[in-house]
């Protein structure tokens, strides 16, 4: 079975034999978790979180401003103190906990499934299969990590002892996006706790459910009170009070490249706490002559249209080789107008609806641009139904380097196809743009594979597959695209402190 829950071939599987999305009538967990205890703002606001899918509202949720995040980072400061239980764990009950954290997912699979897709409109398959399977890898991966944390011994001469340990930062805020709330929320809670630091998180506005369920789970799992605190809320607010405060040593954000500037800008202001950013992509994939055509069509597509287009890795720059581009425009074309758009939770939809309206917008401003400009509308291009956010999957040819279209990140089902002629070309196209996260190329030639995946300036290269992401395998942009890394050995980098001991011996006998 393919990895969004449909057949290889494209024909929906039985239904009967797929996992089902279960009732939600009432959600539990709506206050802010703090302290692993459930709060209610300082304030007393609360905002409203919808069903994308149906514009429907879903709940009302506790909003977090910055006295919240001022209580949040206290109890997380508290819970860092020296010889508090956390401090004190030995080092492989850590790793305990956040196994015993991914099989509490496991338990809570398609509770959480369900959720997510209501909460963002990703079709209920791919919240199972993805975003689950995701989120469970990377609690796995980094328990595995608790205890083999170590620093190195340094000869020096025979008159020191000098070693380095691997400290946590201390706590550690975490500001996520809504394209994957589940997925980001682990991607950003395991590593810091691996390395023995505590967390101040807060998810997107848009999506606050998953995240807010988490805390539910991390009570149960036995974490100690304050290791994790979540509030929900807004960027000005809530996000700019993490990156400004002074309680917070580090902060990590995912979302959009002019908020990451802000977030750096904050951090320098206040304590220069350390800054990961994974921003966004103009991601180029290149589609070379003697590639496996079919292949090359079906994974440019997935990475174009998978998540409704709202992926930071979204392939938004398909370059393909003038002999073969008429061929792999026409099946490109014939290929998404087969794709199933509609309820999120019938198992038979591979595409949701955008996240909001100003998102929605600001895509079919972009389409409206490229047709001004000149680019060539294949197919789709209109909003679908007259209820929730559909945008048709959306296929542009003939796109040129200077349109907006092949410019700005339009995070939206929107495939734009561009020509080139030689290798070198290719790459230097590809190559010019401010940002740099992934890059893909399709080709047949080993050679090739090498040296164009040595040539281009992107964190992640991938050769004849796409969107191809391991909890093993770190995940970061050059350029624009963001500092540092996340995933992987990599990340730990990213969450500890390395100090220096050295110790000085008594006077050695002279000979
Ligand atoms: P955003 O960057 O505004 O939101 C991401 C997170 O940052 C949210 O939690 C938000 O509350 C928070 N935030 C917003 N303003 C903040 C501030 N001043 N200080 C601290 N935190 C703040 O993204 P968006 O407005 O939801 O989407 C806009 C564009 O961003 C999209 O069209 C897309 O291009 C890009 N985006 C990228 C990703 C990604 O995965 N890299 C994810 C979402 C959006
Ligand atoms: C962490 C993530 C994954 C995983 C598998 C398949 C398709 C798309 C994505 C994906 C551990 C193990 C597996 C995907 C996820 C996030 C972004 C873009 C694509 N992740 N996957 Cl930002």
């Amino acid at each position: 079975m393919a990895q969004n829950g449909t057949a290889e071939n494209g024909v929906p599987p039985n239904p009967a034999a797929l996992p089902q999305p279960c009732k939600l009538t009432h959600i539990t967990h709506t206050k802010l978790f703090i302290n692993n205890e459930w709060q209610s703002s300082v304030k007393g606001k609360t905002f409203l979180t919808f069903n994308p899918a149906t514009g429907c509202e879903i709940c009302e949720v506790e909003e977090a401003d910055k006295a919240d995040v001022d209580k949040a980072v206290e109890a997380a400061r508290a819970a860092m103190r020296r010889a508090s239980p956390w401090r004190r764990m030995d080092v492989s009950s850590r790793g305990r906990l956040l196994n015993k954290l991914a099989d509490l997912l496991d338990r809570d699979r398609t509770l959480l499934a369900t959720m997510e897709s209501m909460d963002s409109g990703k079709p209920f398959l791919q919240s199972f299969f993805i975003d689950l399977e995701g989120s469970i890898k990377t609690l796995r991966y980094y328990a595995g990590w608790a205890d083999k944390i170590h620093g190195k011994t340094m000869p020096v001469d025979d008159n020191f002892m000098c070693f380095t340990k691997h400290e946590p930062v201390g706590v550690c805020g975490a500001i996520i996006p809504w394209n994957f709330p589940l997925l980001m929320f682990t991607w950003k809670i395991a590593p810091a706790l691996c390395c023995g630091n505590t967390v101040v998180i807060k998810p997107a506005e848009q999506t606050p459910l998953t995240a807010l369920h988490m805390g539910a789970l991390i009570k149960e799992a036995g974490f100690p009170p304050g290791v994790v605190n979540i509030v929900p809320g807004f960027g000005p607010t809530a996000g700019a009070a993490i990156a400004s405060h002074m309680g917070i040593d580090k902060v990590a954000f995912t979302g959009s490249t002019e908020v990451g500037q802000l977030i750096k800008e904050a951090a320098a202001r206040s304590n220069l706490k350390r800054v990961t950013l994974e921003l966004g992509g103009k991601n180029p994939c290149i589609v070379f002559a003697d590639s496996d055509l079919l292949l090359a069509v079906q994974e440019a597509q997935k990475g174009a249209f998978y998540n409704q287009g709202q992926c930071c890795t979204a392939a938004s720059r398909v370059f393909v080789e003038e002999r073969v581009y008429d061929e792999f425009v026409r099946l490109s074309v014939e290929s998404a107008e087969k794709i199933i758009a509609g309820d999120p939770m019938d198992p038979r939809t591979s595409h949701g609806p955008q996240i909001n309206q100003q998102q929605f917008d600001k895509i079919l401003e972009l389409v409206e641009s490229g047709k001004k400009e000149g680019a060539k509308l294949e197919c789709g291009g209109l909003a679908l139904r007259d209820k929730g956010l559909f945008i048709q999957p959306t296929v542009f040819s003939d796109v040129r380097d200077h349109m907006r279209l092949a410019k700005e990140e339009v995070f939206g089902p929107v495939q734009c196809i561009l020509k080139f002629k030689s290798e070198e070309e290719a790459i230097e196209r590809a190559n010019n743009s401010q940002y740099g996260l992934t890059a893909a190329v399709f080709t047949r030639s080993v050679e090739r594979a090498v040296s164009v995946s040595s040539a281009l300036q992107a964190g992640t290269v991938w050769v004849n597959c796409y969107n191809a992401l391991h909890a093993q395998a770190p995940f970061g942009g050059y350029k624009m695209s963001g500092n540092g890394r996340e995933l992987g050995e990599y990340a730990l980098a990213e969450y500890t402190e390395v100090k220096t001991v050295t110790i000085k011996l008594n006077e050695k006998l002279s000979v």
